[in-house]
């Protein structure tokens, strides 16, 4: 990996099927495509970043706890993390930030998919249904959830929507909250 006063590489996790793939597709406006794990992917709006798409942890191949150690998320080699949930927080999300904090310079939670949640809040409470209402209170429940692991920032977002939600304000964090010097030309996938 590139000296970290060049590069700044997130890594990208959650549990299964929380929509990992699905964000970084929609930040990098590609499909990642490689066979090698985690994947890596350029963010091409600022050159300087790469995120990196991990398997899910919390599976019988993963467990929480041997993630970590199998892909050596306590070594330092990341400078950033991403943790993609699509609901409140659960023990092995606790498990992961409470362990890792500390290795990195920023932590970023996604609370994913919030699109079905207020489409589902739709069609159970067709009377009274309010979709800022449903958005709001997803925000408020994932600060609250998450406010003891002391992320950087929490957004609040739809990998499907990207025109709503956080999903833009994450795009402009990335792009523009980071003091790290650009790679021109770097190769990215
Ligand atoms: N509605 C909605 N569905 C989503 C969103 N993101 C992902 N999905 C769906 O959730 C499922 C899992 O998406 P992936 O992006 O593959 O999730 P992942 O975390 O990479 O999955 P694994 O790598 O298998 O753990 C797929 O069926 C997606 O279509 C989202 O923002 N909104
Ligand atoms: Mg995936």
């Amino acid at each position: 990996m590139a000296n970290d006063e060049e590069v700044f590489a997130y890594a990208v996790i959650g549990r299964e099927h929380v929509g990992k793939t699905s964000l970084i597709t929609a930040l990098c406006g590609q499909e990642q495509n490689a066979s090698e794990c985690p994947v890596m992917c350029g963010y091409h709006k600022n050159k300087a970043i790469v995120l990196f798409d991990f398997p899910p942890f919390g599976t019988s191949v993963y467990p929480t706890h041997m993630f970590i150690e199998r892909f050596d998320l306590d070594k330092r080699l990341y400078q950033g993390l991403i943790l993609v949930c699509d609901q409140d927080l659960t023990d092995d999300d606790i498990c992961i930030l409470s362990t890792l904090r500390s290795n990195f310079r920023r932590v970023i939670i996604v609370r994913n998919k919030v699109g079905s949640i207020i489409q589902l809040d739709r069609t159970l409470c067709s009377e009274g249904h309010n979709p800022k209402d449903v958005f709001s209170q997803c925000k408020y429940s994932t600060r609250k959830h998450f406010s003891a692991c002391r992320p950087d920032r929490i957004f609040v977002l739809d990998s499907f929507d990207t025109d709503r939600f956080q999903f833009k304000d994450l795009d402009d964090y990335l792009q523009n909250g980071h003091m790290v010097r650009p790679i021109p030309n770097r190769i990215c996938m």
